[in-house]
């Protein structure tokens, strides 16, 4: 009689269990999976993975779905090259794109994001000079996105949330993890090793420090105030920075030039005003020739590479990422 009570209670447990079991929502599913290990356990979730083992070892338990829905608090530092060549202020890059409401209010990245125009209002040190994009990696497979956000770069280099001011909040789960910056025609740099990331609690990662080791060789320029800014010039959207063979970017910025609706008789210094990629050094306009011409700060460049060893004009400043 009490093993029949008992195979009742079980069964009422179990079709109560079930009933009001695991919903699947959107915010369940990591498409990649991931792992997490805390002292000597180690929680694996995934969707769409073939489970081997459901644990081993001391413990080590499998999970089908997880919300794995973390803060992340991230603060990168990093400078464009662009607008750090001719800088009105030393050590800030130049905001003429902000101050002449060229930004656009919807980021030019994947995901779309969109800011109030407001943000665009604040002026000095932490004025936004763009948009911005931040990608967080596996530690194991650097080639794999863990999470990605776009954010804004205020003037001296503080990438910031979509207020313009905050930290940026990452949805990925705490640990190590490879941080990239990437801008639209800068080259994209990584940290060489992973980055200890922890919830809640803000982690600086700074790109403009020369001592900061990133992926690859040469992946940011080293400035003559000593500080690294990603390499400007890749107006083509490629993974390389050239100035003439086989994939340059200069043709990209004549054609852009000759080919303005505004450019009636196609002068090749005809000058191109707006937010536009192959604006190199992010001064609002987009020239070929002329009086303060594009092309020639991808020529510099591509000569002043400190893997160009023969100063060769056809010499491509690859893209350090793992991928490439
Ligand atoms: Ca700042
Ligand atoms: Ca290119
Ligand atoms: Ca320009």
């Amino acid at each position: 009689m009490l093993l029949m009570k008992n195979i009742i209670y079980i069964s009422i447990f179990f079709v109560c269990f079930c009933t009001s079991g695991q919903q699947l929502l959107k915010s369940s599913i990591d498409s990649g999976g991931d792992t997490n290990t805390a002292g000597n356990l180690r929680i694996v979730y995934s969707l769409g993975e073939t489970f081997t083992k459901e644990h081993e070892g001391t413990i080590h338990v499998s999970e089908g779905f997880i919300n794995a829905k973390f803060n992340i608090k991230i603060s990168p530092i990093v400078f464009l090259q662009g607008p750090l060549l001719n800088p009105t202020t030393v050590g800030l890059m130049n905001d003429i794109l902000r101050s002449n409401s060229y930004i656009p209010t919807t980021s030019p990245y994947g995901d779309n994001a969109t800011v109030n125009a407001s943000v665009f209002d604040t002026t000095g040190t932490d004025a936004i000079v763009d948009w911005i994009w931040i990608e967080l990696r596996s530690e194991n497979d650097p080639t794999k996105v863990i999470a990605s956000t776009s954010a804004l770069l205020q003037r001296d280099g503080d990438v910031v949330a979509l207020d313009g001011t905050s930290t940026v909040l990452l949805n990925a789960s705490p640990g190590n993890h490879h941080v990239v910056i990437k801008h639209r025609n800068h080259l994209g740099a990584m940290s060489a090793t992973p980055i200890t990331l922890v919830k809640d609690v803000t982690t600086t990662v700074n790109f403009t420090d020369n001592s900061f080791v990133t992926f690859g060789s040469h992946a940011q320029v080293l400035l003559a105030s000593n500080v690294m800014a990603l390499w400007t010039g890749n107006v083509n959207g490629d993974t390389t920075i050239q100035y003439s063979g086989t994939t340059p970017d200069i043709p990209s910025i004549l054609s852009e030039v000759l080919n303005d609706a505004g450019n009636f008789l196609n002068f090749p210094t005809y000058v191109v005003n707006g937010y536009n990629i192959h604006d190199v050094n992010m001064d609002g306009k987009t020239q070929y020739t002329g009086n303060e011409p594009d092309s020639p700060i991808i020529l510099q460049n591509v000569l002043a590479h400190p893997g160009n060893f023969l100063n060769f004009t056809t010499y491509q400043i690859q893209e350090q990422l793992p991928e490439n």
